[in-house]
């Protein structure tokens, strides 16, 4: 198989399992993108995130590329947690049905592409973090940014332009693929003209500051709190009112 090949491979398995998805959530176009596994680009990952996360042959020795994709949650559910004074049920079924829909969807693409030869590895979207620290040995989202997808807004999540609601996934591949274009783009407004602070002021525990800091204790005191509430659905560690009603939830938030 050509390089080309493979994208399209791993594209078109991504689209087609989230559109034969057996899930009460909906989801727009997922956004899929591919990261050389430069030594140096995730050596400064390291630096930033800390000496605990994981280089990409830590995870599949010979790793030659990542593949970082996206799913974009629907308006619907989007609009349910911007509309509900509480943290909308529907919000807490997509956290639950995407984690798995995004751990089925890397299953499907290791056994495609092993099928084809090429070997793949992964971790899981979220459940794997040091519950003290609250940092993951694996940061999609920042696997994500190194792919092109998108950059780091003022509510500390990335912003793609299809917005910052809906969820992360990524995978090491032992294939040479071609990186996504990565130019630098602003998507935050505040970084943008300081014309936006709605992240901060719609924070119910003001975690997040103007100053870019953000308290992850109290961030995660009120997940769990949330996840206590949604006592009939598995562990639901959600809240996201720093994403839902933002200019950068749907799209991003400067126009180009
Ligand atoms: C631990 C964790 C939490 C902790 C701490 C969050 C945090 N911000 O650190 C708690 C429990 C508080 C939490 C809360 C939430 N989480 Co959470 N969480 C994680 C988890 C498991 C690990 C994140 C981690 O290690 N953080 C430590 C820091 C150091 O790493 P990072 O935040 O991923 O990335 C930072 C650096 O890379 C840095 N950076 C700075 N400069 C540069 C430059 C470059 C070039 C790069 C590449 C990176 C970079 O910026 C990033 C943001 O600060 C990830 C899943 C995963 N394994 O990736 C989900 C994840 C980050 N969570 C997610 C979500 C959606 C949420 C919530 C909205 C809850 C919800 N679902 O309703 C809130 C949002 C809080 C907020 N405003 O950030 C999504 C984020 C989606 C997005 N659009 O960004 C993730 C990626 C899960 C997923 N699979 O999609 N989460
Ligand atoms: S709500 Fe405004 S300030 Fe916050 S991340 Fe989005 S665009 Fe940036
Ligand atoms: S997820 Fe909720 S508690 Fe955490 S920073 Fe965003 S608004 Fe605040």
């Amino acid at each position: 198989m050509d390089e080309q090949e493979i994208k399209e491979l791993i594209i078109s398995t991504i689209e087609r399992e989230v559109a034969i998805a057996d899930t009460k959530t909906r989801y727009r176009q997922p956004l899929v993108g591919f990261a050389e596994v430069k030594k140096e680009a995730f050596q400064r990952l390291r630096e930033i995130v800390g000496e605990h996360h994981l280089l990409p042959n830590d995870l599949l020795p010979g790793a030659q590329s990542a593949v970082a994709f996206f799913l974009p949650f629907s308006e619907e559910v989007v609009r349910a947690n911007r509309r509900s004074p509480y943290v909308a049920r529907e919000w807490a079924v997509a956290y639950v049905e995407t984690n798995k829909l995004i751990s089925h969807i890397c299953e499907v693409l290791g056994q495609v592409l092993k099928e084809r030869g090429i070997e793949a590895a992964w971790e899981l979207p979220t459940y794997d973090f040091d519950k003290e620290k609250l940092v993951a040995r694996w940061s999609h989202r920042s696997v994500a940014a190194l792919a092109g997808l998108g950059s780091f807004g003022l509510n500390r999540l990335l912003i793609t332009d299809s917005g910052c609601t809906g969820r992360y996934g990524s995978l090491l591949l032992k294939a040479r693929l071609t990186p996504s274009d990565r130019e630098p783009k602003e998507r935050c407004l505040y970084f943008y003209d300081e014309s936006c602070l709605k992240c901060i002021q719609r924070c119910p525990v003001n975690a997040l500051t103007e100053k870019g800091e953000f308290d992850r204790a109290a961030c995660y005191k009120y997940l769990l709190e949330v996840d206590a509430f949604f006592d009939d659905l598995p562990l639901s560690e959600v809240c996201g009112k720093c994403s839902v009603g933002m200019p950068c939830s749907l799209r991003s938030a400067v126009k180009s």
